[in-house]
């Protein structure tokens, strides 16, 4: 890239701004640049390191020793700074205070605890899906990639009608508030004690059905599993990580499908693919884009000294489609094995709500393959910028029925 330059310690450098316009609405050349620059990028605006190829990336994810996350896992270091609003028990959190409300969740959220879960998503889905092929052209994502999980998800969480038009601005603010104090901060951060309070109070055991996750989390506090101190911070864990993520991540399928209609034949002949597909679009797009870590001690990474309590930028979208990786990487193909993306990121931490995001998408993409037979865009897609996720606003298609 042209504003990289060598610094006499020879770690290359540059100032772009990766939370800039410019770079969120299309970041592949930045992405490509920064990789080729070097194993190790140090961000001069930011006063931070940053890793774009997938080797180094993985490396980092994986090792929760030198790489922690209890600093925060956005540009603001909790070490020196106040965070908007009292850490996640589970992303900003290191082992072993990360461990119990962990296992907690993951118990709640993996496959097996999921399978009542499956068929209501299915029906729902449908019903959806029938809803909205009524029309042949439409928005798909307000109709379908923020309709679907905006039911779905709060229902499973067991929170009540009122009020869940807060849960995407409130992650939105949370997901832009990883990045640095910039206008996509500073022009919702108004709202944010208005919207802050709400989250909270549906944190709140009182507000939960007896039946969702969040009651399964109080529950665990009961059982000591983790303190009632602790159990609304975990509730409120799902309503900041499982609402926008899920949104983009089906965004990125439907995107990915209504720009590959060869694809989509395919699917349509091999509907056991979805999974797959989900999997590859999320490596493909990476919904969440990027992340920090804060090293340690004196940590090296490709032979160069990072000092203790600094602050190192992950990639995941460009690890995601590094040629060192991937071939083709930047093809969205059902043929490829996926496995091994960082788009849920890796390690301890890798998202706990993964099955639950898979589920999401396996039942909405089904109902689609049943009576979609083409689909394509109408017009631009438009993407929606935000610090971290990669994200639209607007994907109009045309559908063709199959019957
Ligand atoms: C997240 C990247 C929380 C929380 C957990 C995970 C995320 C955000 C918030 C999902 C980050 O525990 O509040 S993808």
């Amino acid at each position: 890239m042209t504003e990289t330059t060598e610094r006499i310690d020879t770690l290359p450098s540059t100032d772009a701004d990766p939370f800039g316009h410019d770079i969120l609405e299309d970041p592949a050349e930045f992405h490509a640049g920064l990789r080729d620059a070097g194993p190790l990028v140090y961000l001069t605006r930011y006063d931070v390191y940053a890793m774009a190829r997938y080797e180094q990336v993985h490396a980092a994810l994986v090792n929760w020793q030198d790489f922690q996350s209890a600093a925060g896992v956005g540009l603001s270091n909790f070490r020196h700074d106040k965070p908007w609003r009292p850490p996640s028990l589970l992303l900003e959190a290191d082992p072993p205070r990360h461990d119990a409300p962990r296992h907690v969740l993951r118990r709640i959220l993996d496959p097996r605890a999921l399978r009542r879960l499956r068929e209501q998503m299915f029906t729902a889905a449908e019903q959806l899906v029938d809803r909205v092929l009524a029309e042949p052209e439409f928005d798909a994502v307000p109709a379908l990639a923020k309709a679907f999980p905006l039911q779905v998800f709060p229902d499973a969480v067991g929170i009540g009608q009122e009020g869940r038009e807060n849960l995407l601005p409130y992650g939105n603010f949370a997901f832009n508030a990883f990045g640095p104090y910039n206008d996509l901060v500073a022009d919702d951060a108004p709202r944010m004690a208005g919207l802050s309070q709400w989250v909270n109070a549906q944190c709140a055991r009182e507000a939960l059905t007896a039946d969702g996750f969040g009651a399964q989390i109080w529950a665990a506090a009961d059982r000591g599993d983790i303190t009632h101190e602790q159990a609304p911070v975990v509730v409120r864990s799902l309503l900041t990580a499982g609402v926008d993520t899920t949104v983009h991540g089906l965004a990125a399928v439907l995107y990915a499908f209504a720009t590959h209609p060869d694809q989509w034949r395919r699917l349509r002949e091999q509907p056991q693919q979805v999974r797959v597909a989900f999997d590859e679009a999320v490596r493909w797009q990476s919904p969440v884009q990027t992340f920090f870590r804060t090293a340690t001690s004196e940590v090296r990474i490709a032979g160069t000294a990072v000092p203790e309590g600094r602050k190192i930028l992950m990639f995941l979208g460009a690890a995601n489609r590094d040629p060192r990786r991937w071939d083709n990487p930047d093809a969205f193909d059902l043929g490829r094995d996926p496995s091994g993306h960082v788009g849920f990121g890796m390690g301890i931490h890798q998202c706990v709500g993964q099955h639950v995001a898979r589920l999401e998408a396996e039942a909405l993409v089904t109902a689609l393959a049943r009576r979609v037979d083409s689909i394509e865009l109408t017009g631009p897609a438009r993407r929606h910028h935000n610090n971290t996720l990669r994200a639209l606003d607007s994907l109009p298609v045309r559908v063709r029925l199959s019957r």
